[in-house]
């Protein structure tokens, strides 16, 4: 098909709107007839990395592995796009890393929201619990979150909704011949 590979990859808090997005792109490139592949905590986290929880170290492991796996399905042309929290920089510089020495192209999208926001939205009820001690290591309460510094894009979910988000994705990738 002529189809360029490129991992697109999401990272933000929980509830920060990464699996909406990163459906919605998916929908929205498939009707486009593209190759796309999507890799989420449903078919990664149960699966390839269901021995891993949420401590640093295991973190670690799970964005490696990640890494090589979008690295992968992107050597295969495939549109690849992932979405983890994948909260520390020095994990998702690796990612990068690889996707470079490899000479496949690798985009950082930052799904963006205050704390303040997401905990309110609290659609799985985890910050409560996160609050209240109930989940040890949850990310923005008890567990860091490293913001990208310089992601290809920037999406602040607080100001813009899913079509907006998808369009701010899909036109880089026209202007950056990858659709
Ligand atoms: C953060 C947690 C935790 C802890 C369970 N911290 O909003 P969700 O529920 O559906 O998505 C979150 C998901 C995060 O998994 P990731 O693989 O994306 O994390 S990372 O990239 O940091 O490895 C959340 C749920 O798992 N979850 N415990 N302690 N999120």
């Amino acid at each position: 098909t002529g189809q360029r590979g490129v991992t697109i990859w999401l990272t933000g808090l929980s509830a920060s709107g990464k699996s909406t997005i990163a459906c919605a792109l998916e929908q929205h490139l498939l009707h486009l007839h593209k190759f796309v592949y999507r890799l989420d905590g449903d078919n990664i986290r149960f699966g390839l990395n269901k021995d891993l929880g949420f401590d640093e170290k295991s973190r670690n492991e799970n964005i490696r592995r990640i890494s090589e796996v979008s690295k992968l399905f992107t050597d295969s042309s495939c549109i690849t796009i992932t979405a983890f929290i994948s909260p520390y920089r020095a994990d998702r510089d690796l990612a990068r890393e690889l996707h470079q020495k490899a000479s496949l192209p690798f985009l950082e999208v930052f799904i963006d929201a205050p704390l303040s926001v997401v905990e309110d939205r609290d659609p799985k009820g985890l910050y409560k619990k996160a609050r209240a001690g109930e989940i040890k290591d949850f990310t923005g309460i008890s567990a860091p979150y490293e913001a990208p510094e310089n992601a290809e894009i920037h999406i602040k979910t607080h100001e813009t909704d899913v079509e907006g988000g998808v369009r701010i994705i899909t036109e880089y990738l026209a202007k950056n011949g990858y659709v």
